[in-house]
């Protein structure tokens, strides 16, 4: 049978294992006749109540702490029951054994957080905060899901939201009164609020974009010409010796991944090989595949052999790379060149054999991915940049029919869809199939 939203739910919410406490989490309407069966009482809500677990013939199972929040003030917005006994997974088993007896079914991942989306009690970019905050990898990860779970980026698409709708009403309004629309549009200010909101869209993205580096860590790919030191550079990040290197130009062909952690945040380095005409068919594959490994990078590190200095081989590569990837020079081999490490007008100086200048470049890494980026920062998802972007698409578009002349309905229609992109985000548009793939990623329990 499938699974209803009127069905009453239980899990184990604590991880499993051995704890001082675990805690049974029971939501839905038989939540309170739940807490009769197994406590002999409905605790008072919102107590800390001491009783004993029931099992079925009335003899304790276990003893603890159970809390009742009756809903709509609740978690999810339901009834919802925590048992709170000893953490162990054998008394934890019994205990949810107890209430799936009860009429209760397991919880599937994420629907406790799924439910309270659903009853209003968050929106959807808070509650994907919600899997961030529990899976968050470093002080700075959690502090900015925490502020995306309290609002930050659905209080500003929020109002953005409002602002559309403003928008429309005034579009709309001038539809229909055909021979004055040009007056109505102009009075109500149309054209300046689009381009405001087109500037605040850009601002918010660019915001989500740093907040999607904190959760998911940047693709880093090195590049450069043969020999400059890129696989050192790379053994030097992930400290062990992940790629072959020698003194002979063209070493590396294969394209190598590696995850270095920088303080939590996740670094996914990926080395190539050296980028230069060559008649070797494995070479050329090689520089092939560099290629489409840049053309799906958050930045790349363009390796400069220091001794040799940049030259026309650099400049060759600077001309085929996206125009909007962030390119960090790093100058390599200072040992041999003498210079002196450290970061100088936006470039970075080390050499990869004496590791001189490397924790430069890594704290470089890190203020590029937001760390210790202030108040300001949340965390969000890719799913949200696109939303953003489409958003911002269809205002310009807006925008556009408007000046063209193009007539009221396209502007009316592209004010509507940019209103459902923007609405994504918060889940005020969403398909069972989005819902799906974003609670299914949820520890259960959650
Ligand atoms: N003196 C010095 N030699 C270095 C440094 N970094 C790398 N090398 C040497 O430069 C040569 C090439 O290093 P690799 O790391 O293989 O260079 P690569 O850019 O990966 O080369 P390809 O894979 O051929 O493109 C090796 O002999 C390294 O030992 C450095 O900082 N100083
Ligand atoms: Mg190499």
């Amino acid at each position: 049978m499938a699974d209803s939203p009127d069905d009453t739910i239980a899990a184990i919410a604590t991880p499993p294992g051995f704890g001082g406490v675990g805690v049974v989490r029971v939501s839905g309407g038989l939540a309170p006749d739940v807490a009769r069966a197994v406590l002999g009482h409905l605790p008072a809500p919102r107590h800390a109540t001491h009783a004993a677990f029931l099992g079925d013939g009335g003899e304790p199972l276990d003893d603890g702490i159970a809390l009742y929040f009756p809903g709509p003030r609740s978690y999810t917005g339901e009834d919802v029951v925590e048992l709170q006994g000893h953490g162990g997974p054998v008394v934890m088993d019994l205990l949810l054994a107890r209430c799936l007896e009860l009429g209760c079914r397991p919880a599937r991942p994420g629907e406790f957080t799924e439910r309270a989306f659903l009853n209003g009690r968050l929106d959807l970019a808070q509650a994907e905060a919600v899997a961030d905050l529990i899976e968050a990898g470093s002080a700075q990860a959690a502090r900015s899901a925490r502020r995306a779970l309290d609002g930050a980026l659905s209080h500003r698409v929020e109002r953005f939201l409002d602002t559309l709708t403003a928008l429309r009403v005034s579009v709309e309004a001038a539809l229909d009164f055909p021979d004055e629309d040009v007056d109505i549009l102009r009075e109500a200010r149309v054209a300046e609020h689009l381009d405001d909101l087109d500037g605040q869209l850009e601002a918010l993205r660019t915001g989500a974009a740093q907040g999607v580096l904190l959760r998911e860590g940047m693709r880093l790919v090195i590049a450069g010409r043969p020999n400059a030191g890129k696989s050192s550079l790379l053994n030097r990040l992930a400290r062990r010796e992940a790629a072959i290197v020698t003194h002979i130009p063209g070493t590396t062909r294969d394209v190598l991944r590696e995850t270095v952690s920088l303080d939590g945040l996740p670094l996914h380095v990926v080395d190539t090989a050296g980028l230069r005409e060559s008649d070797d068919p494995v070479e050329r594959e090689g520089i092939r595949r560099a290629w489409a490994e840049i053309g799906s990078a958050d930045a790349v590190l363009l390796v400069i052999d220091d001794s040799l200095g940049e030259g026309a081989e650099e400049a060759a590569i600077r001309q085929r790379l996206p125009e909007t990837l962030p390119v960090i020079a790093v100058h390599n081999k200072i040992d041999l060149s003498g210079a002196p490490p450290g970061e100088r007008e936006g470039r970075i100086y080390l050499s990869a054999a004496t590791d001189a200048g490397v924790l430069t470049l890594r704290a470089h890494l890190k203020a590029r991915m937001g760390y210790a980026g202030g108040e300001g920062l949340f965390l969000a998802r890719r799913r949200h940049l696109d939303a953003l972007a489409r958003t911002r698409e269809h205002v310009r578009a807006a925008r556009q029919a408007l000046d063209a002349g193009l007539g009221v309905e396209l502007v009316a229609e592209d004010l509507r869809l940019a209103q459902e992109c923007l609405g994504e985000i918060t889940g005020k548009v969403s398909s069972e199939d989005l819902l799906g793939r974003i609670f299914a990623t949820f520890c259960i329990g959650k």
